[in-house]
């Protein structure tokens, strides 16, 4: 029997931090692992030239990038990995997909305010487009599962609605995928706990990347809040909340557990081992990212099955819908 597909990408626009491990990169190793899908996962490099970037660093952000996932345990005999911009077909369902998509629905996403407000220089095109390409990156594959950040959750409402948009308008076509969400969907900055940990805002970020003696002291120097208990609540105490949550997903204690394990301590003791555990997962993923970032012709070698096989199937897809809208002849 065909298992489900599930598919989902992240962009190299810079090192990942410890929201993008949380939030979805763990979790496509765990949903991999888990036998139940069959799993597609892609470097989103289109996605990424709606920044700002520098042409040298690109290829590196890109090789850096699929080290990142081989090292976290994707397994491309799992897998299907991939490179966005090899794929064509992701382009061209984005153009057709363009013309049923409303300009105000776009113009209402808050990843296109957020980031227009952050650089008024470069509000482009690509930028206000983004979900369309993203909603093609999805339905090109029947993907019924895509695993994001709670930041995303609106863009795929955009799939879903432009789904249901085209299977009405041409009959059947296209599959509504539904969102997989981790523990930690949105983890917090560390220097701010109202504004989400974003490659953008290095202050707030604890890297993937980040030696041992880096992460305790960026735990070190994590603000909290007030009083002394170690209590999840994000309302009153959203900083320490957001750390329990880190704590939590790095091992095996719920929150209560973690609740209960510093019950009568103080942060000074919670932040150590809080340290301690985010070393204890870092640094073994950062020892294999080191030895594969060496391998450039095995990796390679991965991308370019890859993209073979995301070519194959997508290039069929295209195919039907383009029958669908009557344009093939
Ligand atoms: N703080 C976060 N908590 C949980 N999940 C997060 N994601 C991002 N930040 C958090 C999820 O990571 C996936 C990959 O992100 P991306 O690189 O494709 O895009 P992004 O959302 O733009 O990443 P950043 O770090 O937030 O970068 P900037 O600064 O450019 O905005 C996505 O599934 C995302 O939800």
């Amino acid at each position: 029997m065909n298992k489900p597909i599930l598919i989902s990408g992240i962009q190299p626009t810079g090192k990942l931090h410890l929201g993008n491990y949380l939030g979805v990169l763990k979790n496509f190793v765990e949903l991999q692992n888990s036998d139940k899908y069959q799993c597609y996962f892609f470097i989103a490099d289109y996605h990424s030239l709606t920044e700002d970037f520098n042409t040298k660093e690109k290829s590196k952000q890109i090789l850096d990038l699929i080290a990142d996932y081989l090292a976290a345990g994707i397994d491309p005999k799992k897998s299907v990995i991939f490179i966005q911009s090899a794929v064509p077909a992701h382009v061209e369902l984005a153009v057709i997909l363009n013309n049923f998509t409303p300009f105000g629905e776009l113009r209402r996403m808050t990843q296109f305010k957020e980031k227009s407000q952050e650089n008024p220089f470069n509000i482009n095109a690509g930028l206000f487009d983004y979900p369309v390409l993203m909603a093609a990156d999805i339905l090109l594959y029947d993907a019924q599962f895509v695993p994001v950040g709670e930041d995303q959750l609106q863009h795929l409402e955009l799939t879903r609605t432009l789904a249901r948009k085209f299977n009405s308008k041409f009959g059947k076509t296209f599959i509504e995928p539904k969102p997989l969400l981790t523990k930690a969907p949105r983890l917090m900055s560390l220097d701010d706990p109202m504004k989400k940990m974003s490659k953008s805002q290095t202050a707030g970020c604890l890297f993937i990347d980040d030696k041992p003696l880096m992460i305790k002291e960026k735990i070190k120097k994590a603000v909290t809040d007030s009083g002394k208990e170690i209590r999840y609540d994000p309302q009153i105490k959203p900083a320490l909340s957001n750390l329990i949550l880190i704590f939590s997903a790095l091992s095996n204690y719920s929150i209560k557990a973690v609740e209960r394990r510093f019950k009568n301590k103080g942060y000074a003791e919670f932040k150590k081992e809080l340290a301690e555990i985010i070393i204890k997962t870092l640094v073994p993923f950062q020892k294999k990212k080191k030895k594969l970032k060496k391998q450039t012709s095995f990796i390679k070698k991965i991308i370019s099955q890859g993209n073979k096989k995301a070519n194959g199937v997508s290039s069929k897809k295209l195919l039907q819908i383009k029958e669908k809208i009557g344009l093939k002849i």
